[in-house]
């Protein structure tokens, strides 16, 4: 039986076929990757993460807290940290540590998968709206929560789909720092494509477009304590309520948006905003549900667009993939900008 009777005003369900979890990762092709490479002029290269244990605490958001290393332990408890062999096997001098992690997969540099975020809408055409994902996978059975068969997994859309589908193309760098600094600041259609015509900077269909904005180097200056309101209050986000916006995301081609800030979007809402129902957060409505586009953010990228900046280029080659942890609605990434 079909997934789904009604496809989301301006999705692209199905069109990828009917049980496609890559989105618009199809669109990243042999050729667009050849033109990733032809980026790479210099050899140099530049590493786009945060250190893991940023942003600090649980500043940013109450539920994702930072990593936990443990030692692992043999059976009879001793630690596997440090393990001198010679303890077992008289004579040998090798001395080994082995550690585990407890891991917010989305606490820091990230991937979302398709899996993170859904939304309440009438799939199956009942007139009662269902929790449903990307190409009508439904929450509660393709995703099931903890309390729920298999759960909890995401036996659908999870980030295992986009470490297999090869995560390297052409990075296309809009640098809004060096328009607004660290002031707040909703970019919509009309700013970005201002800024993006004053950069020169192009995106075409396979591109992953990279933001940069200041927001990841204000939580490195913070030093583990990051201050909510403040950062919450500052820096560039785009506007996810632009329409226009919207269009020219799905019209680009372009195959997912990293960008250096918490959200992609801005989060940052007026009192009296709200309207009806909504979604609280439309980019990533209209990306990971309707379109197939990842999100990535809390990237690292003040280097990169420096040099950019000072080599008048704004492209590069782009490798980032994710863990391919089955089920994972996201994952740490450490992405590389090749120039
Ligand atoms: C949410 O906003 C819910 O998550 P993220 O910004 O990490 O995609």
């Amino acid at each position: 039986m079909a997934r789904w009777q009604n496809r989301p005003p301006g999705s692209n369900w199905g069109d990828f076929g009917s049980e496609d979890q890559r989105g618009r990762m199809n669109l990243l092709t042999p050729a667009r990757r050849l033109a990733a490479v032809r980026e790479v002029r210099e050899g140099l290269v530049f590493s786009l993460t945060l250190p893991l244990d940023y942003p600090g605490g649980t500043g940013l958001w109450e539920i994702r807290s930072p990593p936990r290393l443990t030692a692992t332990r043999f059976a009879d408890g001793r630690p596997a940290y440090p393990h001198h062999f010679s303890q077992d096997m008289p004579g040998a001098t090798d001395v080994v540590c082995d550690d585990a992690v407890t891991l917010c997969l989305q606490y820091s540099t990230q991937w979302d998968a398709l899996a993170h975020c859904g939304s309440e809408f009438d799939a199956d055409g009942d007139g009662v709206s269902e929790g449903v994902f990307y190409n009508g996978f439904r929450a509660g059975r393709d995703i099931a929560g903890p309390d729920e068969p298999g759960g909890p997994c995401a036996h659908a859309l999870g980030i295992e789909n986009l470490a297999r589908a090869g995560v390297q193309g052409r990075g296309v760098l809009v640098d809004l720092h060096a328009e607004y600094g660290r002031a707040p600041a909703k970019v919509g259609y009309e700013a970005l494509m201002r800024i993006m015509a004053s950069q020169r900077v192009e995106v075409e269909s396979g591109d992953f477009l990279c933001l940069y904005t200041g927001f990841a180097d204000m939580v490195l200056e913070m030093r583990k304590h990051p201050d909510r309101e403040r950062l919450y209050r500052s820096c560039a986000a785009l506007d996810g309520t632009d329409e226009r916006l919207h269009r020219f995301i799905d019209d680009s081609g372009l195959v997912a948006i990293c960008a250096d800030n918490a959200a992609v979007e801005s989060t940052y809402r007026t009192a009296g905003e709200a309207r009806g129902r909504h979604a609280f957060l439309p980019l990533h409505e209209l990306c990971l549900f309707k379109l197939g586009i990842h999100l990535a953010e809390l990237w690292y990228l003040r280097e990169l667009a420096q040099w950019l900046a000072a080599n008048a280029r704004n492209r590069f080659l782009l490798t980032a993939p994710p863990l391919d942890l089955p089920g994972a609605v996201g994952s740490p990434v450490t992405p590389l900008a090749t120039v």
